[in-house]
């Protein structure tokens, strides 16, 4: 089970204390989460604990000191290095900053260690931002477009999104798949008992559908309801949604030697959450040169996907060399911007179309703690293969090819 590291740097330590509560309080309990809170006023040493003074150049307010801060940050450094994690990634929430989207949350899940710095006051003087820099990857996330009194807010709402996400956290991790955001629609609305509810003498129906055990007719009646809402509520997302849906949005096309450099790109960096996650640097998708690249284009039958030019997502496939029924899925790769909207599944599918029609059964392989790459397999039919994977510290699944499905020709 992998655990969680984070550390939280705040006047107000009270404030986090709903991150006892709930499924965050039960994975620090179950050792998922290792959550400490650290007060700022320890790391001082007048009679007053003071953290602020008057800003330089006038205004209103008051300014967070640096020296607190800078003691504060090099003893949560001092007190949870590790080799595997030698500095974390420090956030700092701010109104400035980068926007808090689901997309980071899962970037930031795949990190052993993270740190929180809660400022107050008119903010924090910037030199704690470069003493940082200099220690540690510094990140200032807002919220949202709207002005708080403090980061406390900010880090409750980013330890619960980020929390979620790590295995174990959240019971049915199925449910993590289909949420809002998650692939760039709002969720679909849900009902329970009793079908038919007497609000004071108004009788309230779920619809219809939703009792009909008719599975596929209900997925379609809930993605429809996804689509009403988010173009009525997030006509925003829809329009960034709709802009890319699926493979037919894109140009594809077999892969030729001109695309090698782009391809070369994109797989470093959509690998590089799968290092950070498996703690490996040294997986061929991150040092793999051109010539290597180039060759995969000769060992393997390899797509690529375009938008406006761009190279945004790409796969390939092979027989076994160790079983010729067996088609091996691989490198599958989409933009880390395009992310979330279902297109790794649509390549991993296409990808198995392309399987001669004797080919019996698929084979993929990802890191052992590539938890999101696992899921999405899993829900795509694969499963574990028994057995020692080919390569150390990876996990290997396998789905045998129902009859009918794939090319023809041999
Ligand atoms: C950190 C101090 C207050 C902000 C003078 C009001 C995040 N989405 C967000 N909105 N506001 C914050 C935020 C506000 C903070 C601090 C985060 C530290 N303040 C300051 C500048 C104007 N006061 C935030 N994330």
């Amino acid at each position: 089970m992998r655990q969680m590291r984070l550390d939280v740097v705040t006047i107000f330590p009270d404030y986090l204390a709903p991150l006892d509560l709930s499924l965050i309080g039960k994975a620090r309990r179950e050792g998922i989460l290792d959550l400490r809170v650290h007060d700022l006023r320890d790391f001082t040493h007048d009679r007053h604990r003071t953290v602020d003074d008057t800003p330089f150049g006038g205004g209103a307010g008051m300014v967070m000191k640096p020296q607190p801060w800078a003691q504060a940050l090099d003893h949560v450094v001092a007190d949870g290095a590790t080799p595997a994690a030698p500095v974390p990634r420090l956030i700092v929430p701010g109104p400035g900053g980068v926007p808090f989207t689901q997309a980071l949350a899962h970037e930031l899940a795949a990190e052993p260690w993270l740190a929180f710095a809660c400022g107050r006051y008119e903010g924090i003087d910037e030199r704690v931002y470069e003493h940082a820099a200099q220690r540690m990857p510094v990140t200032v996330v807002s919220l949202g477009d709207y002005v708080l009194n403090g980061g406390e807010v900010a880090v409750l709402a980013i330890v619960e999104a980020v929390g979620r996400l790590l295995p174990g956290v959240v019971g049915n991790a199925e449910s993590l798949v289909e949420e809002s955001h998650e692939d760039g629609l709002l969720e679909y609305p849900v009902y329970t008992k009793p079908a038919v509810w007497d609000d004071d003498g108004t009788a309230r129906e779920v619809p219809p559908i939703l009792l009909s055990g008719n599975h596929s007719a209900i997925a379609a009646w809930r993605h429809q309801q996804r689509l009403d809402r988010t173009a009525a509520r997030r006509p925003d997302l829809l329009a960034r949604a709709a802009t890319v849906r699926g493979l037919d949005d894109l140009e594809g096309r077999a892969a030729c030697a001109a695309d090698a450099p782009e391809l070369l790109t994109l797989q470093r960096a959509c690998w590089v959450p799968e290092g950070r996650a498996n703690e490996a640097w040294d997986i061929p998708p991150l040092v793999e040169t051109l010539d290597e690249v180039l060759a995969g284009l000769t060992a393997y039958r390899t797509w690529v996907w375009r938008i406006d030019g761009r190279l945004v997502a790409s796969g390939r496939g092979r027989r076994a060399v160790d079983d010729p029924t067996t088609w091996e899925v691989a490198r599958l790769v989409v933009a880390p911007d395009l992310q979330g909207r279902g297109l790794g599944r649509a390549v991993m599918e296409f990808i198995e179309a392309q399987a001669p029609a004797d080919i019996r059964r698929f084979w993929i392989n990802t890191g052992h703690r590539s938890d999101r790459n696992i899921r999405m397999y899993k829900k795509a039919g694969y499963r574990l293969a028994a057995g020692t994977p080919r390569f150390e510290g990876t996990v290997e699944l396998t789905k045998p090819r129902r009859s009918g499905r794939g090319r023809e020709k041999g």
